[in-house]
């Protein structure tokens, strides 16, 4: 297959961006993601908005809550809203046959997760490079980790021999919206994605995993060939 320019990889996120934001109704709440699909599914949102769609979103961080505000879409909170009726986020990679998902490659993966998990349905949104028919090191796995601690908490991961590397910005621990480091680990094929989450979660210090699983309801993907649409 011909590699995908940047520019045809930016029209696919467009052309699901905008196929998912059909699927959204008046007086929804909704999980507004992370990341540049996320970023197109917020634009298109706005335009909805802008001609009387009436929705409240609530964001799965600063940078997606201060785009929304700036192109108009209404924002919500957990205070207000317990659950959530459709979340439309990103990916970074997406396993073809379960739908399992790797995520927080933009550092959001805590929000993300939180906002998937209390959502009744999960649209993921990508363009065709980020299917796959097994997770593994086409893209790290990010962490969530508590700042305390880190340096034993990395050690341990790399007893699990996932290569961890704390992220950096500019020299210095990327610290996340929550306050936390991100940890990217580069596992080779992930055979079994529930037990490599299990073994994680056990590591005291991690937060949460981008391995999002069982959690998207449905994926859409722009292909050179139109937009796509995958089901469990
Ligand atoms: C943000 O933390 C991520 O989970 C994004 O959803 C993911 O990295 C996809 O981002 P892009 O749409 O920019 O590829």
């Amino acid at each position: 297959m011909t590699a995908v320019s940047a520019a045809d990889r930016d029209a696919q996120k467009r052309a699901a961006a905008e196929r998912a934001v059909v699927e959204v109704e008046d007086g929804m709440v909704l999980g507004l993601g992370s990341g540049s699909t996320a970023a197109l599914v917020i634009a298109a949102l706005a335009a909805r908005v802008a001609a009387g769609l009436r929705v409240a979103g609530i964001p799965t961080s600063e940078r997606s809550a201060a785009l929304a505000r700036r192109l108009g879409v209404p924002l919500t909170t957990f205070a207000e809203h317990r659950r959530i009726d459709l979340t439309i986020d990103g990916a970074d990679q997406v396993e073809r046959g379960t739908l399992a998902l790797v995520k927080g490659l933009g550092g959001a993966l805590l929000r993300e997760k939180i906002v998937a998990s209390a959502s009744r349905r999960m649209i993921v949104v990508v363009d065709e490079t980020k299917l796959v028919e097994r997770l593994g090191d086409r893209t790290p796995l990010p962490l969530e980790i508590v700042p305390f601690g880190a340096e034993a908490v990395i050690e341990r991961l790399a007893a699990l021999e996932g290569r961890p590397e704390l992220r950096r910005r500019d020299g210095k621990p990327f610290v996340t919206d929550n306050g936390n480091y991100i940890v990217d680990c580069h596992f080779a094929v992930i055979t079994d994605p529930a037990a490599l989450e299990a073994r994680l979660a056990a590591i005291v210090g991690v937060v949460e995993s981008g391995l999002f699983l069982g959690l998207a309801s449905k994926v859409i993907v722009g292909t050179r060939g139109g937009v796509e649409e995958i089901a469990p």
